[in-house]
C-alpha cells in the first residue's frame, strides 16, 4: 500500500525545506515519490510538459521527484502504476486549495491501493496574520483542511507572535495539531508521530465535510 501525504502551505512557507527534512530524517529507507504540482497552471514550457504529463526532474537517495501538470488525478494513477512507491509526498502549488488536492487523492483511493495519510500545512509564523488577510481564499482553506499545521521560522518569532499565530490557526481549525517547535529542535520522527496520530478517522471526516460542501 502506498501512503500519500500532502504538504501544503502558502508560497515560500517552507514546504520544500520541510519535505527535505522529512526525507532525510524519516523516509530514508522508503521508496518515495515527491510530486510538485502546479495544478493546471500552464507556464512557459507548459505545452511540452502537458504533452509529457509527468516530468521527472530529479532522482536522488531513492527519491523520485516529478512535476505533474494537467489532469492531476490521471497523472497520480500513472505515478502509482509506474513506480509503486511506499510513499507519495505531494507539494501542491502555494496558491492552491488543499481541499482540491485532497479530493483528487480521495478519488484515486477508490481504485488504487493507496491511503491518504497526512494533511500537513506549513505556515510562516512571521507572516501568517498578513497572509491570512491578503490571501484568505487559499490560505484559510489550507488551514481548514489540515490535520497538522507546522509553523516555520518560529525560532525568529516572538512569544506574542507565536501565540497570536496559534490562536488564529485554531480559530479556523480547532482540531488541527499545531507544531510550534523550531525545526532544528525537533526530529522528523517526532513530527511524523504527531501527523500519524491524527488518525485516518479525522481525514475521513474532513473528506465527508468536503463532499457535503460540494453538494450544496
Ligand atoms: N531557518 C529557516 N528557514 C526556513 C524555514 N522555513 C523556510 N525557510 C527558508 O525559506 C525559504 C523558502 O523555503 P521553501 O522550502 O523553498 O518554501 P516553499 O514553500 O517550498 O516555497 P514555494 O514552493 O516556492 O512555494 C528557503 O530559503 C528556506 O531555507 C524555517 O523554519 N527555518
Ligand atoms: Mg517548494
Amino acid at each position: 500500500m502506498t501512503k500519500i501525504d500532502i504538504i501544503s502551505g502558502f508560497l515560500g512557507a517552507g514546504k520544500t525545506t520541510f519535505i527535505k527534512k522529512m526525507i532525510e530524517e524519516v523516509f530514508k529507507g522508503e521508496k518515495i515519490v515527491l510530486i510538485e504540482n502546479e495544478f493546471g497552471e500552464v507556464g512557459i514550457d507548459g505545452g511540452f510538459l502537458k504533452d509529457a504529463g509527468i516530468e521527472i526532474t530529479e532522482m536522488n537517495s531513492g527519491c523520485i521527484c516529478c512535476s505533474l501538470v494537467g489532469d492531476f488525478g490521471k497523472n497520480l494513477h500513472e505515478v502509482i502504476e509506474k513506480f509503486h512507491p511506499d510513499r507519495i509526498l505531494i507539494e501542491p502549488s502555494g496558491v492552491g486549495k488543499l481541499s482540491d488536492v485532497m479530493k483528487s487523492v480521495i478519488d484515486v483511493e477508490k481504485d488504487e491501493d493507496v491511503k491518504l495519510n497526512g494533511l500537513i500545512t506549513v505556515v510562516n509564523a512571521l507572516k501568517a496574520s498578513k497572509q491570512m488577510k491578503a490571501f484568505g481564499e487559499f490560505f484559510n482553506n489550507q488551514i481548514e483542511y489540515a490535520t497538522t499545521v507546522v509553523l516555520s521560522r518560529s525560532q525568529k518569532a516572538t512569544p506574542e507572535q507565536l501565540e497570536l499565530c496559534v490562536k488564529q490557526i485554531q480559530a479556523l481549525n480547532p482540531k488541527a495539531a499545531v507544531i510550534t517547535t523550531p525545526w532544528d529542535e525537533i526530529k522528523g520522527e517526532q513530527i511524523l508521530k504527531v501527523v500519524e496520530g491524527r488518525d485516518s478517522l479525522e481525514v475521513k471526516l474532513l473528506a465527508e465535510q468536503h463532499a457535503k460542501e460540494e453538494a450544496l
